[in-house]
Parts: structure tokens; sequence; C-alpha cells
């Protein structure tokens, strides 16, 4: 019943915030269409409800069948009036978005076709109003009549705890198993598989990184990558991914013109001298393993690799003779305990009071010992009252099938509880993840434009949907639904994805509830029967026949390009009517497809990637758009008419060309007209090019929602202008300023005694005369990047005592040759990076300076040839990273150096140098 809910819930509430629009707009018609307007009215009052019937049952055990049965119905014609209300906005030259309206006013020549479209809602009404009674007459009792019952978890309840993978409950055997394979005296002549195998949720993955990521482990090899293989995954691409990020150099841009043939061939010449150490995540087949190994060189003495699969037989028969297989059990009973408390009582350390002593029990027997299920309930369990009998319920909702061998089923019973104590916007959030592939981890960002896109999130005062959708995010990141693959440096999610287990539930919970349509390899289309709301492409092979189908699609992905499928796709977009979210990532498109423009809904639009260049006049046409994303595309102008896009929220143009070394041309930015103060909510705007449009300084000021700005070609007597209109801008976190030219100066200076106080990251690209006075009242400022600033005098006085820097990028941001980093400065600074500082010789590290530091990257200072001063001193410092510096600085690093003392405590020291232009060759010294 509760599965049905959802989707019912969210059809009927989705419907109703367009009724309201579309009110809104009959109202502002002056009553000219009275009876279209009353009959709306109904609808309106039907939909209020129903969604408080559906409320009122949500969460409710039931089998009813002719509950259900009503319940689809009214989804279905929720879906209906949703359709039909869509197809007369389409059509109506008034644009209307969060109760807000905008007279738009091309559209509004056309009155006559306006005409038509009310008349065509008009009599599509009539036919919705009568299914509708039919459904009021059926049931007139069944929705009232429902069992009577607590509710739960209606409001969202912020999860603060951080979740951090740290807790390594009944895997320490293991690791230490692990960890002497890799280090230390087993340290054979000969390539060694290493295979982790358990089934799934029995945490292999978990710890394999957890050592992996403790780097004690790296500085044994010359270089390690970590590469996931999974079910369905083609070797040529695993192969391309790890020759990525084997050569961690910067310049990737040699790999795009390599073959299948030449990445095998350079896989094989890079790793055949070194000792390497590679981990295959979550092998499946015998034959992905053999194309593997057989393209991997033995490599020089000691290299490794790491295998992990839920198939135990697999790796039995694959190993051979100097191999090793560690097999990973379920927990046992005290250790599954011990975790479980861990997780369900974080404010007690991990201690069961003695009253839930029984129903813990019970419920961690049910989890048969896989981690992924203990943590996740006990995750669930801490947030409810401690009480037996709240206990006792969910223990009851577990399920019972015992002897079901299937993983899936055993997670299925495990999630569903936390699945059903999520309130329905979480849920919807949750299941947002079966859009993407196996394996795919998504920005936290774009997921995030993505859920306000499908209007998921509610506003909240004090906050902007954006923030509210984070809340979101980590409140799913604190129940161990969603893990993160990756953490911003400043501790924010940078990536994160839903485990294949987890995945393979929401698949589950997302087709009972028609959330998406997802076609992969082996999918064709054949009718379904339902209306499709979301679509999600996920190989270029699948057929689609059912054009049609697509008439009501409101998203559509492809995560999968062919060539075949690149012709096809013109011929989607001509049959999409509906569509808000258009996610074209990647696409081998060479023009921006003129069929988008007519899609007028869209809210959400990403090229990204793409080959684009142009963007029509027309894009005038997607006046409900808030997120416009044509990040590395070839846009370097944008039109006029991108000022009608008065919703617009996100505006991302920007590309590199990246060569070895960070040029001061190696980023391009976008042209905009003067007018720009139609963008009145934006908030991301980046990287508009001012060369030629000097008014649009001031015109900034207007924008006053701005959270980030990038601005590129900027000349110093702009400064004034640019100041006046940064003081504007309170909200602003992320700056970015570019003068045109290396020489010409950047100046700030005038920004009084209003700075914009809430900055995070702060980037100056430009000469700089002096560091601008304000900037070391930036309490907030987490990351500082000077380039080309060419400062006379050290730049470091004016940062030394910022409260939360925690990094600092320095590219020829300063002319002397003394860098002295004083006593007790630069409390937080975890990352600092020096680079092409062309006079440089002296660095100096007083005691207690950078306590914190972790990386250290010192790039093409060539007058510099001695290590740091005090170096030493550093003791928390994980990395030590050099590209092309002196040969004397490099022969300092070296194992039998007389200064070795002063960084034998440093983990990884790399030394790379650029060879004949092309490639980097790495020198390890760890
Ligand atoms: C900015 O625009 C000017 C022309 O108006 C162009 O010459 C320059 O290359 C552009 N710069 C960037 C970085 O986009
Ligand atoms: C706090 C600290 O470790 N200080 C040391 C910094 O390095 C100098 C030179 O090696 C030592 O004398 C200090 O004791």
């Amino acid at each position: 019943m509760a599965e049905l809910a959802l989707s019912a819930v969210s059809a009927v509430s989705a419907a109703l915030v367009l009724v309201g629009e579309v009110l809104t707009f009959l109202d502002w018609e002056v009553n000219r269409q009275k009876d279209v307007r009353d009959d709306v009215q109904r609808i309106r009052h039907w939909l209020s409800t129903v969604q408080a019937s559906l409320e009122h049952m949500d969460g409710k055990e039931g089998d009813d069948d002719i509950l259900k049965d009503r319940v689809s119905q009214v989804r279905d014609l929720a879906y209906d009036i949703e359709d039909v209300l869509d197809e007369f906005r389409v059509h109506v030259p008034i644009k209307f978005h969060r109760h807000r309206i905008s007279k738009y006013a091309e559209g509004y020549i056309h009155p006559f076709k306006h005409w038509n479209a009310l008349h065509k809602m008009s009599s599509k009404i009539q036919s919705i109003k009568r299914t509708m009674d039919g459904i009021i007459t059926l049931d007139r009792f069944r929705f009232i009549s429902l069992e009577e019952g607590s509710s739960s978890g209606a409001q969202v309840e912020l999860y603060h705890a951080t979740p951090k993978e740290d807790d390594m409950v009944g895997f320490e055997g293991y690791k230490d198993t692990l960890i002497n394979l890799l280090v230390g005296d087993s340290m054979s002549d000969g390539l060694m598989h290493i295979w982790v195998v358990g089934i799934g949720g029995s945490g292999k993955t978990f710890l394999v990184k957890n050592v992996y990521e403790g780097k004690e482990i790296w500085k044994e090899y010359d270089c390690h990558a970590w590469i996931r293989v999974s079910r369905s995954c083609k070797i040529n691409e695993v192969l391309r991914s790890m020759l990525k990020k084997l050569c961690k150099v910067r310049k990737q841009s040699d790999l795009l013109g390599l073959d299948d043939e030449g990445v095998r061939d350079k896989l094989k010449s890079y790793l055949q001298q070194r000792r390497y150490l590679l981990v295959l995540d979550d092998v499946w087949r015998e034959d992905d393993w053999k194309s593997l190994v057989y393209a991997l060189p033995q490599g020089s003495g000691g290299s490794k690799i790491i295998l992990t699969s839920p198939k135990h037989d697999l790796a039995k028969s694959c190993v051979g003779s100097s191999d090793y297989i560690l097999e990973i059990k379920g927990l046992d009973w005290k250790k599954a305990c011990e975790l479980f408390c861990k997780k369900a009582f974080p404010s007690n350390e991990g201690r069961c009071p003695r009253e839930l002593e029984e129903w813990s029990q019970k419920i961690v027997t049910k989890c048969e010992g896989l981690p992924l299920a203990i943590a996740a309930l006990g995750s669930l369990l801490s947030k409810k009252s401690q009480i037996p009998i709240e206990w006792k319920k969910l223990h009851d909702n577990i399920g019972s099938e015992i002897y079901s061998d299937s993983n899936l089923a055993i997670i299925s019973r495990i999630l569903l509880p936390s699945y059903k104590d999520l309130s329905n916007i979480l849920k919807n959030c949750f299941l947002y993840f079966s859009i993407f592939p196996e394996d795919y981890s998504i920005a936290r960002e774009r997921l995030i434009r993505l859920w306000i896109a499908e209007g998921f999130i509610k506003e909240r005062v004090g906050k902007t949907l954006e923030d509210v959708a984070e809340d979101y995010l980590n409140e799913l990141i604190g129940r161990n639904l969603v893990v993160v693959s990756k953490w911003d440096f400043d501790g924010r999610v940078s990536i994160c994805r839903v485990q294949n287990l987890i995945r393979e539930f929401i698949i589950l919970k997302s087709k009972e509830e028609n959330f998406v349509k997802v076609l992969a390899e082996s999918d064709s289309s054949s009718s379904t029967g339902y209306k499709i709301r979301r679509l999600s492409i996920h190989h270029s092979k699948t057929r689609w026949s059912d054009m049609s189908g697509l008439r009501c699609v409101r998203s559509l992905f492809i995560f999968e390009w062919g060539d075949s499928f690149h012709s096809r796709i013109r011929k989607f977009l001509q049959h999409l009517k509906l569509v808000r979210s258009l996610d074209l990532e990647g696409a081998h498109l060479a023009e921006f497809p003129e069929e988008i423009v007519e899609l007028t809904l869209l809210r959400y639009l990403s090229l990204r990637g793409t080959k684009v260049a142009t963007v029509p006049k027309s894009i005038k046409k997607l006046a409900y758009l808030e997120t416009l994303d044509l990040k590395h595309t070839y846009v370097n102008k944008l039109p006029f008419e991108i000022y009608a896009l008065k919703f617009l929220r996100h505006l991302l143009v920007y590309h590199y060309n990246f060569k070895n070394y960070v040029a001061f041309d190696s980023v391009q930015g976008v042209e905009i007209p003067e007018g720009v103060q139609g963008l009145s909510v934006i908030q991301k705007l980046s990287l508009i090019n001012t060369t030629k449009h000097k008014k649009l300084i001031e015109e900034l000021k207007i924008l006053v929602e701005l959270r980030k700005l990038g601005l590129i070609g900027l000349k110093e007597e702009d400064g004034r202008a640019l100041c006046a209109s940064i003081k504007e801008m309170r909200k602003l976190l992320t700056l970015d300023v570019r003068s045109s030219h290396k020489e010409e100066y950047i100046e700030l200076d005038h920004m009084d005694d209003n700075p914009p106080s809430i900055l995070q990251r702060l980037y100056l690209k430009g000469s700089l005369r002096k560091i601008p006075g304000w900037i070391s009242s930036l309490h907030s400022l987490v990351r500082i990047g000077l380039r080309w600033s060419r400062l006379e005098s050290s730049p470091l006085e004016d940062l030394q005592d910022l409260p939360n820097l925690m990094e600092l990028q320095m590219v020829d941001a300063y002319a002397g040759d003394t860098l002295e980093f004083k006593s007790e400065t630069f409390k937080k600074l975890k990352f600092l990076h020096l680079e092409q500082i062309d006079r440089l010789n002296t660095v100096i590290v007083e005691a207690k300076a950078m306590p914190k530091l972790e990386k250290l990257t010192i790039c093409k200072c060539e007058k510099m040839e001695m290590l740091p001063l005090y170096i030493n001193n550093l003791t928390k410092l994980q990395e030590l990273l050099v590209y092309d510096m002196h040969n004397n600085f490099i022969n300092r690093l070296k194992k039998n150096s007389e200064f070795r003392d002063m960084i034998e405590h440093i983990p990884v020291i790399h030394s790379y140098t650029l060879k004949c232009n092309q490639y980097w060759s790495l020198q390890n010294f760890s």
C-alpha cells in the first residue's frame, strides 16, 4: 500500500502545484473564462481532498486490492491532469513560476493560439471530471474509513552525524592480513593477485578501501589506482580509465587521441618498469578478469592487484600458486552487536540500554551478519525514541523469509523499514538514484539542481532551495543509504552514489512506483501500458520504437552515446513535448539542436561536454529554464535573448585548454551583452568575458542573489565599478576575477568597509600591486588562489591569520626570492601549492607554522635548489609532490641524501619531470 501511495501522493501534489499556477493565470484573465475557471477550481478541490486522504494512509499496512486499485487510478488521473495543464502551459503566453507571473512579450502576439489552447484544455477537463466523479462515488467511504494510527516522518528532521567510514568493527583481522600482504616482507618478485571475496553487503569494498586509503601502503608502490569493474563493464573503457588514473599527470588530452590498441600499449609501457598497486573492484566474470590481466604487465618486482568479487568460485578458478584469497565472512554475533550498538546509540558510546537489549538482539539476528544492513538499521534506530515498543514495531516490519539465500531479498527486507521511515520528499530524492547507471557517482551540485528541477524541494524560510536540497542529501548520507565517493577539501560532499545492493533495492521500488523507466542493453521498448514520467537510457544500442510514449516524459537522461544514437536524438527531441529536465551531457552534438527550443517547459538543460559552439536566439522560448549548463562546450558568446530567461539560477559556461602547466589563457569564458540585470534570480554566473561590454560590470550590482561570480577580461580601471557591484552581493560565496592580460592589474581596493563577508573561495588572476586590505578580514575564506599576481612583497603576511583558510595556491604570485611561513600562522591550512615562482630560492617554515598541512606541491620553481627549511616541522604532511624542479632539489629527496632526515616522515614523495614536452616521468622517493 505504502509504495503505491508515494507515486500517487507525488503525482497529486505535482498536479496541485500546476493547478495553482493555471488558476493564477485564469484569474489574471479577469474572469473571461469563468467556466473553465470553475472546472479547474473543482479539480483543485478534489486533488486537495485526495491528497489529505493519501497522506492519512501513508505508511499504513494493508493489502486491500480494491484500495490499491483506487490509489493507482488516482495516480493516473493526477498524471492526466498534469499533462492537460502542462499542454496548456506550453501554449499560453504568460509564464508562471512558483507563484510568480512574468508577462512574456513574444508569445502574447498570438491570442488565437492561446484561445485554442484554452478550448482544448476545457474539453479535456470535462472528461477528467467524469473520471474524477467516478472515483469519488465509488470510494466515498474508503478514503475516510482508514484505520487510525500514529503518523511518522512527515517532517524532515535533519540528521547531523558526519558519516566517517572509520569504524572497522569486525574487520580488524582482515585488515591486518591485507596490510601484511601489501607491505613489508611479503614483497615477492612476481606480480601477485589478491582476491577479496564475500557476498554483496559483506563489506569487502569497504575493507579494501579502508586499507587502500591508509596512505602508508602507497609508499611501497610507484603508482596506484582504484578501478571499478562491475558487472556491466566494458574492458576498453576500464583500461582507459586505468591509464588516466595511473598516469596521474595533468595532461589528459593525450589520451583522447589514443585508440584502444594505443591505450593497451601505453598502459603496458607505463607499468612495465614500475611497481604498481591496482584495485579492481567488483569483478564478476572470468572473461573480464582474463582480458584485464592479459593487458597488464608484470611490473617491477612486487606489484599487486587486489580484486574484489562476490563470486568465490570465480576467485578459486583464477588464482595461481603465488596468489591469495581473502574470504570475508559475515560479522560474527559479537561484532555484529558491537557495530549495531555503535550506530544505534552514538550518544551513549555504543552501549545498549538494558530495556532494549532483547529487541536489539532480535533485530541484529535478522541482519545475518551483513554490515551494510546492520549499519543502516542501527542508524535508523538511533533516530527513533528509545522505547521497546518502537523497536518491536521496527522488528516486525523487517519481514520474515529467513531461509532466503538471495542477498537482494535480505537487503530488501532489511532496507524496507529505513525506506518507509523516509518522508515522501526524501523517498523521491532517494529513488532518484535509480536513474543513474550502476557504479555511477554523481556530483552533489548536479544532483541538487536536478532535484530542484523535478520540483521535489520545497522552499523554507531563510534558505534557498539549494540549501534545503543539500540538507536532504546529507540526511540520506547520514542514514547510510547514500555513500560519499569523494569529499571536497572543505568537508562537503563532492560526488556520491548508492551501493549496488541498495541500488537494486531502489530499482525494485522505482518499478513499483513507475518512477523511472531505464533502458539498458537488453531492453527494447515495448508498450508499458502506463505513462512514463522519467526515461533513462543506459545503453546506446537500446531500441525505442514507441515514440508516442515520449510525449509525457518529464525527464530524459542519456548516459551512453553511440554513433547510431546520435542520428536519432533529434527524432527523440521532436517527440518530447512536456519535458522539464534534459541531460545530454557528453552527447556527440556539434550544434545546438533546434528542437530543444520547442521544449518550452524545460527547467534544466545540460549540454555539458558537447561540441556545441553557439546558442540560438530562440533560446528565449525556454522561459522556465533554471539551469543552463554549457560547461566544457565551445560556446563563447550568448545572445541578448538569454535575458528573457527570467528564472535562470545557474548559468555555467566555460572550458579549459589545459596543457602541461596552467597558462594564463588556459580558460575560455563567455561574452554576454549588456542587460544582465534581467537575470534577477541568478545564483551562479561564470565565466563572463567583460572585454567588450564594460557596462556589464556596473549592471551586476542588481544580481543580489549571486553565490558564485566569475569574470574575465578585466582592466585596472574597471576596479571601482566592480567593487561597487560586489559590495551589493551579500550572499556571494565564490569570486573569481581575471584580468585581460598577465600584465594588467586587478584593482579591488575600493571595497571600503563593506567586503563580501561570507566569501569562501577567492581566485585572483592577473597582476596585483598589493593584496587588497579587506581580504584579511574574510573569516569564512577557505581557499584562495593567486595567479600571476607578481607581488613585490610577500603575500603571506596578509593571509597568514585567516582563521579558516585551508588551501593556498600561488602561481607566479610573487616576485621575491624568499617565502617565510611564520611561527603560529596558517593554522588550518591543509594544501599548499607553489608554482612558477621564478625567483624563489628559499622557503622557510618556522616552528608551528602550518601545523595541519597535508599536501605540499611545488611546480617549476626553477631557482629553488634547497628543500623548504625546517620542512621536518610539518609533522602532518602526507604528500610532497614536485614537478620539474631543479636537479639539486631532486637529489636532496633521494634516500641517501644528507637532507633525507628532514623528509623521512612524509609517506608519499613523488617527483615528476616533463620529458620531450610530452609526458611526465615519475621518480618515487617515498
Ligand atoms: C574575451 O573576449 C575577447 C574579445 O571580445 C577575446 O579576444 C578574448 O580571447 C576573450 N577571452 C577569454 C578568456 O574568453
Ligand atoms: C616544533 C618543532 O618541531 N620545531 C623544530 C623545527 O625544526 C627545527 C630545526 O630542525 C628544530 O630545531 C625545532 O625543534
